[in-house]
């Protein structure tokens, strides 16, 4: 590992953003710089430094590293999302503006729909920066939030800390547990204390979740079985919107929604579906030409880094910063649409 004050040494394959824009002059300007919390450069960075495979290689401490290290966090944040740093970001989470008929009434191609939000508390550190204290107390105060949701979001909050292993059988069950973070969350410092301070509450229907205190303090997150995007969305901007009668999100006019990652600011959505569509997975050029038209990511369907199975794919949109909530959704919802009607024809 790097010495504080030195320039780190990346390998010449290395693709990540870190390697990307940190340059010497870059690191020369930010190494010694702290943010209010204490947080450095090498924090901000060392996630990119041990797992030189990153794809973006930094996390901010808090809301002040996005503009502590701009020098760093700008030029990555224009790379991944087409965003400057004199834009705007914008925000609409009104269903009303989402043209989402069931693209999938049969049920014949989508598995399930998931769509979440990142949230972190207003004038707390995020995840890398925060103190057990500080975490404790977020999950205090997330958890009341949380047991006072009425109606069909009304639910139970589950803490990791103590969770009996009944309980941890059930929610590995039903695909609701996290578990501690990959080796780049590890990096970043968002495993310490591990389970202290995380908890999922999820409603009685097991449709709405929150993940308290994973890559950030909330991921408030609406799924059901099948292909019904547009009640998916409408479930989750009603969450979002009771939680926050209660909680403060971390907002910026310029970024959007504050999140650990830069990949996440902004809308800090990601709509997905799982899509069975074996027949264009023969044929991953038409594929691809489909999700990039639609600005559309792939993933496998355990997660982030993992492979599609039999032909299931993890679809959902790549924009999260500079456009709104319903252009994400209506991303994914195209694309979708378009997915279908290819494979149709093969
Ligand atoms: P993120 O929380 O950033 O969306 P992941 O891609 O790791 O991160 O997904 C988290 C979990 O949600 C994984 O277990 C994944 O299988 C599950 N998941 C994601 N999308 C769907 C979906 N459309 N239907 C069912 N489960 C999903
Ligand atoms: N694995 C890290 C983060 C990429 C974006 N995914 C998140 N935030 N879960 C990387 O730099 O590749």
């Amino acid at each position: 590992m790097s010495q504080e004050n030195e320039f780190p040494t990346f390998p010449t394959d290395c693709k990540s953003m870190l390697c990307k824009h940190l340059t010497k002059e870059v690191f020369e300007a930010l190494k010694d710089r702290a943010t209010s919390n204490g947080f450095t450069l090498k924090d901000a960075i060392n996630s990119g430094v041990e797992n030189i495979d990153s794809g973006i290689g930094v996390y901010a401490g808090d809301e002040e590293s996005y503009f502590t290290f701009s020098k760093l966090f700008d030029p990555i944040i224009e790379d991944y999302h087409g965003f400057s740093a004199n834009d705007n970001h914008k925000s609409n989470l009104d269903p009303d503006d989402l043209d989402a008929p069931n693209p999938d009434p049969e049920g014949k191609y989508i598995v399930s729909t998931r769509i979440r939000v990142g949230r972190n508390v207003a004038n707390s550190p995020l995840g890398p920066a925060i103190t057990k204290e500080q975490r404790n107390q977020i999950e205090e105060d997330v958890s009341e939030a949380l047991n006072g949701l009425e109606g069909k979001l009304s639910g139970t909050y589950y803490p990791l800390s103590g969770m009996s292993e009944e309980v941890s059988a059930q929610l590995i069950a039903d695909h609701f547990l996290f578990k501690a973070g990959d080796r780049f969350l590890e990096a970043a410092g968002l495993n310490r204390d591990w389970p202290e301070g995380r908890g999922i509450y999820h409603n009685d229907e097991k449709t709405f979740l929150v993940w308290v205190n994973e890559e950030d303090q909330l991921r408030i997150i609406s799924m059901q079985m099948g292909g019904d995007i547009k009640e998916v969305f409408t479930r989750l901007a009603t969450a979002i919107s009771e939680i926050e009668k209660k909680v403060k999100y971390s907002y910026s006019p310029h970024i959007g929604y504050i999140t650990s990652c830069p990949t996440n600011l902004g809308t800090a959505m990601r709509a997905s579906v799982h899509i069975a569509l074996p027949k264009l997975a023969t044929d991953m050029d038409a594929f691809k030409a489909i999700t990039d038209k639609h600005h559309l990511q792939i993933r496998g369907i355990h997660g982030e880094h993992s492979e599609s199975e039999g032909g299931v794919y993890d679809i959902s949109n790549r924009r999260r910063l500079g456009v709104t909530e319903v252009e994400c959704v209506q991303d994914m919802y195209d694309g979708v649409v378009a997915l279908i009607a290819k494979e149709k024809s093969l």
